[in-house]
């Protein structure tokens, strides 16, 4: 097919709010149903490049929606190049700032633009990035929230009997002394064999943290600390990765490539885990990883596992996928899991396909 007849008709944007099977509660808040914004990026050819966001709570859903439809008149008729594109949104938003939900909306173009381009081109998405549809290693991050322990046991032992060989618990209780509590009932409950990281959502002071830090250090076995603090004080969470044995794991709030180089350069974190929707969709990502490369870190990933898989597949420090089942509901090809690790679809493009009648019983 020639490049030329892949053109930019219109974008199609939708808003969804989805139930969640297990709903999470963080230090941050209650996490029960996932905002989403469906976008179609239709093409000239008859090609359709899929993406969605998450809104976080459904009531940004609106400015998301609004902000894609503005960026999609500026982008009409436009060959589906996704560099290109994003040199030209910039552009036009950088006396607004290309951070936040402009970097959203931003980065949900960039993953339906390259979805639409692999489908041109008959290739899955890893594939056309140069990379071979491995299977990718995850851990499960459904539930887990803040909770009392004998409902926690119970989710933990379940998440794991789904075939898993990692889970992630959040913590952040006012009390750090809960916060043990939980970490040992979940060990107990998932045994010695299964990798066990944990998620405080930014919820310390840097001292805190510290402290808190040196408390779960004494437990022994615990994978990564994440977001032990504001996840923009670098020096912060360096600080806190210093004073601490088990490593500090940030980078879901990094806001574009630019920002995670930042935080390396800090020494901020042991790890990192860029977010598909805020370090700038498949493009920016790419970028991310060659940081992670040559800052000799492990890249993991922040939800979105239907496209982190293929990226992921090509990230030369891949570390973990973060599986979650949010989207499932208005997919017709849900993710296959096989023992820990996810499968990446043999399919054109990254295979994000909406189930129409799902859609439009939960659209918002
Ligand atoms: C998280 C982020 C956003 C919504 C829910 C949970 C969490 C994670 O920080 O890393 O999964
Ligand atoms: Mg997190």
């Amino acid at each position: 097919m020639k490049h030329s007849t892949l053109n930019i008709l219109r974008l199609r944007v939708r808003p969804v709010v989805v139930p969640m099977r297990l709903p999470l509660q963080t230090s941050t808040g209650a996490v029960s149903t996932a905002p989403l914004v469906l976008i179609d990026l239709e093409t000239t050819a008859g090609i359709t490049g899929r993406a969605y966001l998450f809104a976080i709570g459904q009531q940004h859903l609106r400015p998301i929606v609004a902000l894609l439809e503005a960026m999609g008149e500026i982008i009409r008729g436009d060959a589906v190049t996704p560099f290109e594109i994003e040199r030209k949104l910039r552009r036009k938003y950088t006396l607004l700032g290309v951070h936040n939900i402009v970097l959203f909306a931003l980065s949900g173009i960039d993953i339906a633009a390259w979805d639409a381009y692999a489908q041109s081109l008959s290739q899955p998405l890893c594939t056309l990035l140069g990379g071979a549809p491995r299977p990718v290693r995850a851990y499960n991050s459904k539930g887990l929230g803040i909770m009392p322990l004998k409902p926690l046991a119970r989710e933990a032992e379940k998440l794991v009997k789904e075939g898993f060989s990692a889970v992630k618990l959040r913590l952040g209780r006012p009390d750090p002394q809960d916060d043990l509590a939980a970490l040992r009932t979940v060990k107990r409950a998932i045994g010695p064999s299964v990798t066990l990281m944990c998620d405080f959502n930014q919820a310390l002071s840097v001292n805190d943290a510290i402290l808190r830090g040196r408390m779960l250090d004494g437990e022994g076995g615990l994978y990564w600390i994440e977001e032990p603090t504001r996840a923009d004080d670098f020096d912060g969470n360096r600080r806190i990765a210093d004073a601490l044995d088990t490593p500090v794991q940030i980078g879901e709030n990094f806001m574009g490539p630019e920002q995670m180089a930042q935080a390396l350069s800090a020494g901020a974190s042991d790890y990192v885990m860029p977010d598909a929707q805020r370090i700038g969709g498949v493009t920016g990502w790419m970028r991310a990883a060659a940081l992670a490369q040559a800052a000799g870190l492990e890249m993991s990933s922040h939800l979105f596992p239907e496209i982190s898989c293929h990226l992921l597949a090509v990230t030369p420090t891949c570390h973990w996928l973060e599986y979650v089942d949010w989207a499932e509901p208005i997919l017709t090809e849900p993710l296959a899991v096989k023992g820990s690790h996810v499968l990446i679809p043999a399919t054109p493009g990254t295979n994000v396909l909406w189930d129409e009648k799902a859609v439009k019983k939960y659209a918002a």
